[in-house]
């Protein structure tokens, strides 16, 4: 072998020997991303919710450049059973995230009865206060111990009732209403107390009961899922009685979590604050005096329907709205739930929730 020659090989050598390292490299990084992520939301992709969960689906994917690829599985599609079993999914694995109601997760998560205390809320400040506050913190260490890992708080809403028997302006008019609720206790027990007549079942089955008339209402907020599911067509009567509120956990598996490198966390804890605030006015938008229609304009977002009452009303939805009395009237006739269920919540923690409400104030 010439010197030239020589040169040459080891040259080649040396450049296979990089190439193969850089190779190794790429497979390493590569090999600690999935082929896919699954996301898990209860409603369909029209709701806010199922916006809220492809925007942050989609901003993800692009900001880690197709490291996180993240695929929504809308109306329930990842669970066997009852939606309210949603928090098993992430906890062993068959969801990886999750945007997610705490009203499908508190039969394992007692504490998150919290936002079902009925006419607890009075106000989004309210709610804001909580959860910036010592309760948020509570629980979220709370769920940090079952392994999910908190990245944001979106919102369905303020849910309202809505029915095809009659307006409902006090509570002796819920007597003998047959309605849908979500299966988690808390809602059986709050309509049983107002005299009416619940049943749980799935939303992907909801919609169909509605159809046929299987029930005569249902409780769910305004504009996150009563006007694009189009209920107006079922449950012409709707009462504005904000009797609970429904924040979304913006949610991963600690385990998956644990498995990005610190550019990629940083990125989607990121994406998760963006999409907390586009989420949020999307439920809220004409229902906070302007606010959020102001927001997503600014966000250079659509706003399809600016007036949500005054649309309804125009397709002839009777909207009642609650005086001060009608509500404390509520309040009385569902006083005994709110008792029992601060005790299964836990005290100390309804209490913390009344100082963090009262400093919103
Ligand atoms: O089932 C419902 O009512 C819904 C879609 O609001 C929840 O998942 C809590």
């Amino acid at each position: 072998m010439n010197q030239v020659n020589g040169r040459t090989v080891v040259v080649t050598a040396l450049l296979l020997l990089a190439l193969w390292a850089a190779a190794g490299a790429d497979l390493a990084a590569a090999q600690n991303f999935k082929p896919e992520y699954k996301l898990s939301v209860v409603p369909g992709p029209d709701t806010a919710w199922g916006m809220g969960a492809q925007r942050f689906a989609d901003l993800v994917r692009e900001r880690t450049g197709g490291r996180v690829n993240i695929k929504v599985y809308y109306s329930g599609q990842l669970f066997a059973g009852q939606q309210t079993n949603e928090f098993q999914l992430v906890r062993t694995g068959v969801a990886d995230f999750s945007f997610a109601s705490t009203i499908n997760w508190s039969p394992q998560v007692p504490q998150l009865n919290l936002f079902s205390l009925p006419f607890f809320f009075e106000s989004y400040e309210e709610l804001e206060a909580v959860l910036n506050g010592e309760t948020g913190r509570l629980l979220e260490e709370r769920l940090a111990q079952l392994g999910v890992t908190v990245l944001g708080w979106g919102e369905n809403g303020f849910r309202e009732f809505s029915n095809s028997v009659r307006p409902v302006r006090r509570p002796e008019d819920m007597q003998g209403i047959k309605a849908r609720v979500v299966g988690s206790q808390i809602y059986i027990d709050t309509f049983r107390a107002l005299g009416a007549n619940p049943t749980a079942m799935n939303w992907s089955e909801a919609l169909t009961a509605f159809q046929q008339g299987v029930v005569d209402g249902q409780e769910n907020p305004l504009t996150g899922i009563y006007i694009p599911s189009r209920l107006w067509e079922v449950h012409p009567y709707v009462t504005m009685w904000h009797y609970t509120i429904d924040p979304l956990i913006i949610a991963v598996s600690t385990r998956v979590w644990n498995t990005f490198p610190e550019d990629v966390r940083q990125i989607i804890a990121e994406v998760a604050k963006e999409v907390e605030v586009y989420q949020r006015a999307l439920s809220r938008a004409g229902l906070d005096g302007g606010r959020s229609v102001e927001l997503l304009r600014e966000m250079g977002e659509p706003v399809e329907i600016e007036d949500p009452i005054a649309f309804l009303e125009d397709l002839g939805v009777t909207v009642v709205q609650l005086t001060p009395e009608d509500r404390a009237a509520f309040r009385a006739a569902t006083q005994s739930v709110t008792e029992r269920w601060t005790q299964i919540i836990g005290e100390d923690l309804v209490r913390q929730a009344e100082a963090d409400k009262a400093a919103a104030r």
